[in-house]
């Protein structure tokens, strides 16, 4: 078992039953002209995060651990769109309706891409999501199950929308999280530490937290132990 200093305690795993899931950092959330931005929101708060998630996710592909992806979004034709959520906002440009990055959250348009800093390898799953949630209408748990899967490395955005649903949704279902700290962002600095705090909180009601490095501290103390 790896131990991983967290809050509010350690947090244990082993690496054979451990995924990563990088929850939609897609162009539509991240960069300017997406829907983020549509929104109102200021999205260069999102950028810190991708430093850090770059570092993890390249130590899980060169120790050949399991690594996820989520994208939100819609088919073309909107079959999978629930109205409420088309018309929330009242967005003069919305989901479904061409912006500067194409059809807005839309599967195939350039906006509903995973960005270049953190585009998934051939092999690796992404999962395309019509909701909050990485398992609400996606075979997430099927594929997580498959592999033997128990704990989640949570990193994406954003923290208190698909993060956290993605989490709860996780709990309800037996998994173990380990909420990356400087790996989720918000577009609001006073929700991600109420978020972050809800996990933690009541003996780590929903999860787990700590940050990226001691996450990789911990994962090659443990690698150094079993190669020697
Ligand atoms: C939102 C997300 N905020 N990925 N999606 O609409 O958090």
């Amino acid at each position: 078992m790896i131990s991983i200093p967290a809050a509010p305690y350690d947090f244990e795993c082993a690496s054979e039953s451990t995924a990563l899931l990088i929850i939609d950092m897609q162009r539509d959330f991240v960069e300017p002209g997406g829907f983020g931005e549509l929104l109102g929101n200021d999205v260069s708060q999102l950028r810190s995060t991708i430093e850090p998630i770059q570092r993890v996710l390249e130590f899980f592909r060169i120790q050949n651990l399991p690594v996820f992806h989520t994208r939100e979004g819609h088919k073309p034709d909107l079959s999978d769109l629930y109205e409420s959520k088309r018309k929330r906002g009242n967005l003069s440009c919305g989901i479904g309706d061409a912006g500067p990055m194409g059809r807005v959250l839309i599967q195939g348009e350039r906006g509903h891409d995973i960005i270049p800093e953190l585009y998934p390898l051939p092999g690796e799953p992404v999962i395309d999501k019509p909701g909050k949630g990485s398992f609400y209408a996606t075979d997430l748990d099927d594929q997580l199950k498959a592999k033997g899967i128990r704990s989640l490395v949570v990193t994406g955005v954003t923290t208190e929308v698909c993060v956290h649903t993605t989490v709860r949704e996780a709990n309800d279902r037996g998994y173990e999280c380990l909420v990356l700290s400087d790996c989720v962002g918000s577009y609001f600095p006073d929700f991600q530490a109420a978020a972050l705090k809800m996990i933690a909180a009541q003996g780590g009601i929903l999860g787990w937290v700590t940050d990226s490095e001691k996450l990789i501290r911990a994962l090659q103390a443990n690698k150094d132990e079993v190669s020697i």
